[in-house]
């Protein structure tokens, strides 16, 4: 009871910053930065070290009707065609959430500006919520099987030397009563062959005397 007392407030702990964790992972990027989404951006640039996940958004601003954000296939954007575009707008400020995880393709669709470089693929990685828990999990009965076994193999040890010790008394008791028998029956015999020996010269010195 209190051991699971104590790792359930520490689980429901790991919960709890998990889930603030993945709320404020909830990232609002601003495509191309200040520069926005224009012809002479470096989108590859841009993109390269940033953790996309799903749930974040990405916010392409740019003049509008001038250029276009349309979501296509990696073929399409390898083609920089947008004629099977999976999304398209125009509106000058497009706001796309990443809902699924893998990569995401965006060009331009105006003629000429994706071949000079308006284009974007990002990496989205699943959301941190439900990898999380597993790892959360792992540690907490790792650390739990680790704390009770290191006591146990400490407590093995002095048991052995407690029964050797049980062991030591023992032989003095049984050293003792093996003389004490020997100095009793040894003085018995002998006190019964001094007498023996009394009595037979007694009796030859009588018969000696006879003679
Ligand atoms: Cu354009």
């Amino acid at each position: 009871m209190a051991s699971g007392g104590a790792s359930s407030p520490a689980l429901a702990a790991l919960l709890l910053l998990v889930c603030c964790v993945s709320v404020a992972a909830a990232t609002k990027y601003t495509v191309g930065d200040a520069s926005g989404w224009t012809t002479t951006g470096d989108y590859a640039t841009w993109a390269s070290g940033k953790k996309f996940k799903v749930g974040d958004t990405l916010v392409f601003n740019y003049a509008g009707g001038s250029h276009t954000v349309d979501e296509v296939s990696a073929s399409d954007y390898a083609a920089c065609s947008s004629s099977k575009a999976l999304s398209s707008d125009s509106a000058g400020s497009t706001t796309v959430t990443l809902k699924t995880a893998g990569k995401h393709y965006f060009i331009c669709g105006v003629a000429g500006h994706c071949s000079s470089g308006m284009k974007l693929v990002v990496d989205v990685a699943k959301a941190v919520a439900a990898p999380a828990p597993a790892p959360a999990k792992a540690p907490a009965p790792a650390a739990d099987t680790t704390t009770p076994d290191a006591p146990d193999t400490t407590p093995d040890t002095p048991s052995t030397s407690p029964s050797s010790s049980d062991v030591t008394p023992k032989t003095p008791v049984t050293a003792l009563s093996p003389p004490g028998k020997k100095s009793t029956s040894g003085a018995a015999g002998l006190g019964a062959a001094a007498w023996a020996g009394l009595v037979l010269s007694g009796l030859v010195a009588a018969h000696l005397a006879a003679f």
